[in-house]
């Protein structure tokens, strides 16, 4: 089939278009699509679009005659609101069929891959596995991006809406990989963004995404009803406030007919909530609710709290959120985040998945690289979140992935990577954890190396060898990262307020403890790591894990090793199944990230000739900031623990301790706090 349709490998290269149109892909060289509607509806014209750029003669057929390419809309074809079945036609091309011009917009994408990729096209109905796939921008009025390392915000300059001519290929990126929601601002939301002039210019916005399939949705700040509307409170019981919200969304409504709903960061690192009145996350999240409910909207209610006097905060989340289980309205799905902590390199999954099973949840994952390295460290999320979903919760036999599904609403959400960069994310190899996401939004089935390999071939080499290559390098390179910063479950020693290189040993005054690495570690003389087990006066955090895992998480010694000092405070010199102490795996895996990494950079050598120049100079370079930074945490950490345990290092550092705090007053450091 793939060479009836006659492929030629194109040399156009276009700046920014990600894994669309690169250098690398083919081109279809004779299309004739014939669509069974005329191509009035805007999705329907970006299928046509999308299938003439893919070609280098393109034509629209007013039959079915002779067209290879054709979109068949069935109402009948019990294929839901956004699936799609691709069948071979009778002229050696494709025919997609689907219930809605979205579902034949995804199919459209499907097929195309599946020719770049030379994958053979999988001919059974597909279905995305949930309802809503959105990426969450930490986007501010002001253009700055928290947490962003790829340049400013592509959706806010100087306190407007900023409307970008390339809008376009952000959103065909997203529907490429079936993303269809978009929060455009950040959590910490500023009421701003409810002001009526914001709203009238991202009415626009969404006009724009409309024909991708893309929602816009706004991340609102609880506290708009007094800041932005002058009202005396934000009581989500009171009646004005009520009022309020209502008149707000039926505002928003007026503009944006298919708003997708509202994120709330509630109650948590000093953002206003319902419990400042007294009330409760129900409380709030259900006033929001009931405003959208009329219009089909929906709210997404996070359940990233925790305070300083709530104990160990790997267990605040649960205990706020337990007790209200059942109590949502059906329009509200709280969005937890993969970790009870903080998208740190690897932590346990959070034990609210699974555990509320009257209330709908969805996960949070981490595009951008807050805790692996910015932009700047080769770091393949794809295995991460895979660790992730399918870890067995051992609620009902479910994987945790599993426990958000069978919903009556499913949601899928990560932050995202995107900044004004001519690149889009800061590095190309970031730009492939923005694509897996949406895969997996899509597909929780699909394996993190065939998404890697679908990327890899979409953007960098067709060539089998180089594919294999990097996927190689993709596969092993979050363990890596892992191992250099944080292994055996330590988490959060990472430098205070810019989240960038090691910090285990800083101490801010006046500051809160639990932003301090030292809350996380714990080492002293006798060893390392935070007792979350039910002995010796630990947190008890275990008890909030299913059995098995509770018992499992409990012991050190059945606990896994890469997570044993998340729940475990051990000696130093405590001897593990494998024979080895804690010191010497901490040294062997400290240095044996840093290994990795020149061995990458090895592998990386070898595909000279066989990658685009320009790829193969912007990984070399990056993985030599990764080897020195590698290198900066792995001293770091290990000197400092040194002080506490007093034993030889198995590795010759190249830094000392002293250098290694010194490192956060280097020009690079002052550099990259402007970006
Ligand atoms: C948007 C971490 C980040 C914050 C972020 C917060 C959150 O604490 O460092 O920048 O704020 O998570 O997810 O709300």
């Amino acid at each position: 089939m793939i060479a009836a349709l006659c492929l030629i490998a194109t040399a156009h290269a276009q700046t920014n278009m990600l894994w669309l149109n690169d250098s690398c892909n083919v081109r279809i060289a004779s299309a004739t699509l014939y669509s069974d509607l005329p191509l009035k509806d805007a999705t329907e014209k970006v299928i046509e679009q999308e299938i003439a750029a893919w070609s280098v003669d393109f034509k629209v057929a007013k039959s079915p005659k002779g067209a290879n390419f054709r979109i068949k809309l069935d109402k009948n074809a019990n294929l839901g609101a956004e699936g799609y079945m691709l069948m071979p036609n009778d002229n050696r091309g494709y025919t997609i069929v689907a219930e809605t011009p979205a579902g034949a917009l995804y199919g459209t994408y499907a097929m195309l891959r599946n020719i770049n990729t030379a994958a053979s096209m999988d001919m059974n109905p597909q279905k995305p596995a949930f309802q809503v796939r959105i990426l969450n921008h930490w986007d501010n009025p002001d253009g700055s991006v928290e947490r962003g390392y790829a340049g400013r915000s592509i959706w806010f300059a100087d306190g407007k809406i900023n409307f970008r001519s390339d809008i376009e290929t952000y959103a065909r990126a997203n529907a490429s990989v079936g993303i269809n929601g978009t929060v455009i601002d950040n959590v910490n939301a500023d009421p701003k963004v409810l002001s009526s002039e914001m709203l009238k210019d991202i009415k626009t916005v969404a006009d724009r995404l409309r024909p991708y399939n893309i929602k816009v949705y706004l991340a609102v700040n609880f506290s708009s009803p007094a800041a932005l509307g002058g009202l005396k409170t934000s009581d989500p019981l009171d009646k004005d406030v009520i009022d309020w919200w209502q008149k707000k969304v039926d505002e928003i409504y007026a503009l944006i007919p298919d708003f997708g709903g509202f994120l709330v960061k509630a109650n948590s690192e000093g953002l206003p909530g319902p419990m400042d009145f007294g009330r409760t996350h129900a409380d709030g999240a259900n006033m929001l609710a009931k405003a959208l409910k009329p219009h089909n909207g929906i709210v997404m209610w996070r359940a990233f709290v925790y305070n300083p006097q709530g104990g160990d905060r790997a267990k605040q989340a649960y205990y706020e959120f337990m007790p209200l289980d059942g109590k949502f309205d059906d329009n509200v799905i709280i969005q937890i985040k993969n970790g009870p902590v903080d998208f740190q390199p690897r932590e346990p999954f959070s034990p609210l998945f699974g555990a509320m099973k009257n209330t709908q949840t969805m996960a949070e994952l981490q595009i951008t690289q807050e805790y692996l390295g910015y932009s700047d460290h080769l770091c393949y999320l794809g295995t991460m979140w895979k660790e992730f979903m399918d870890y067995p919760s051992f609620h009902n036999g479910k994987s945790v992935v599993e426990t958000t599904l069978n919903q009556k609403l499913t949601a899928f959400s990560a932050v995202a990577n995107t900044g004004t960069m001519k690149n889009w994310c800061g590095y190309v190899m970031a730009q492939s954890n923005w694509y897996a996401f949406g895969r997996l939004a899509w597909n929780p089935n699909l394996s993190a190396r065939a998404i890697a390999k679908e990327w890899v071939m979409q953007t960098i080499t067709k060539d089998e060898k180089a594919v294999n290559t990097i996927c190689d390098i993709m596969m092993q390179s979050r363990e890596a990262v892992t191992d250099y910063m944080t292994p055996l479950g330590l988490h959060h020693l990472m430098g205070w307020s810019d989240h960038w290189g090691p910090e285990p040993w800083t101490d801010i005054p006046g500051a809160r403890e639990d932003w301090l690495p030292r809350y996380y570690h714990k080492a002293d003389k006798i060893g390392l790591g935070f007792n979350r087990s039910s002995k010796n006066g630990g947190s008890n955090a275990v008890e909030q894990y299913q059995e098995p895992l509770r018992t499992m998480y409990d012991d050190p010694q059945l606990c896994p090793k890469e997570l044993v000092l998340w729940f475990h405070h051990l000696p130093w010199d405590y001897y593990f199944n494998d024979g080895k102490t804690l010191w010497q795996s901490l040294n062997d895996h400290y240095n044996g990230g840093v290994e990795q990494v020149i061995k990458f950079q090895k592998t990386w050598q070898s595909l000279k000739g066989s990658v685009p120049e320009s790829i193969f100079k912007e990984v070399e370079s990056k993985l030599q900031v990764q080897l020195d930074e590698a290198q900066w945490w792995r001293d770091g950490c290990m000197l400092y623990f040194q002080t506490f345990s007093n034993m030889p290092l198995s590795f010759t550092p190249k830094y000392t301790l002293e250098q290694c705090k010194a490192k956060l007053r280097t020009k690079a450091y002052v550099d990259r706090q402007k970006d």
